[in-house]
């Protein structure tokens, strides 16, 4: 038995630049909740193993090229596909956590310097997915984030698109909509940032059932 037996789950989203520390905390955050006795699921986003995800995997990997808006659209649809599961989960009273959403998919592809793909455009296609219940944004200085190891080989791993990625979350965060964005200060050790991370995940599984239903993101 769990304690959100007749109640639903939590949508959390983990956001913020390469190396923030996402993945880290989500594996930390999903193992803690499940030992304090929570059903938790945990996905990430783009989610390669499916058709649309080995597209983006291919893209991101340098072995494709595409349009702008061409794979602006795959990475919404991916994250499409898994909208329903989500739902349901949620609904079964499984809190998700998820690596990136649709944050991420606004704004690198806006960010991109060689496209005419505005914030707002690349907005449109996430409009109707699952809004999460709590979104944490990992904060972190691109040059700090540089420092936890050298750039990969994949598509955005330079400097230039972090530095653009950066500037963009933070005209995002601050929307007036996006009341429930909570900054984390990522630049702290893992156990720090875990702590941090801990306190407001649960009080949003304290609340969900007062908000209601899962909403919609406008
Ligand atoms: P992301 O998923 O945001 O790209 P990761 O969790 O994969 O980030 O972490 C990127 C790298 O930084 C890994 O080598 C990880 O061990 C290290 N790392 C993660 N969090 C911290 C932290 N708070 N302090 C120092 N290094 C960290
Ligand atoms: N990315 C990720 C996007 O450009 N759009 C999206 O919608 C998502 C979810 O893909 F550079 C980018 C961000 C990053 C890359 O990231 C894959 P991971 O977290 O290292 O797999
Ligand atoms: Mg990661």
């Amino acid at each position: 038995p769990t304690c959100e037996e007749d109640g639903r789950g939590a949508l959390v989203v983990v956001e913020g630049l390469d190396r923030a520390g996402k993945s880290s905390q989500c594996e930390i955050l999903a193992r803690r909740l499940q030992e304090m006795g929570h059903q938790v699921r945990y996905v990430r986003f783009p989610d390669r193993s499916t058709p649309i995800g080995k597209l983006i995997d291919n893209y991101l990997r340098g072995q494709s090229q595409l349009d702008d808006h061409s794979i602006h659209l795959l990475f919404s649809a991916n994250r499409w596909e898994a909208a329903r599961s989500i739902q349901e989960d949620i609904a079964n009273g499984v809190s998700v956590i998820v690596d990136r959403y649709s944050y991420s998919g606004a704004v690198y592809s806006a960010a991109k310097g060689n496209s005419n793909l505005s914030l707002q455009w690349a907005w449109q296609p996430e409009v109707g997915l699952p809004r999460p219940d709590l979104c944490l944004f990992l904060s972190i200085s691109t040059e700090e984030a540089a420092r936890r190891g050298g750039f990969g080989v994949e598509r955005y791993e330079n400097d230039t698109m972090q530095k653009r990625v950066r500037e963009l979350f933070l005209s995002l965060i601050e929307l007036p909509h996006n009341d429930e964005i909570c900054v984390i200060d990522a630049g702290k050790s893992v156990g720090e940032v875990a702590g941090d991370i801990l306190e407001p995940v649960l009080e949003c599984m304290k609340n969900v059932d007062a908000i209601g239903p899962l909403r919609k993101l406008g």
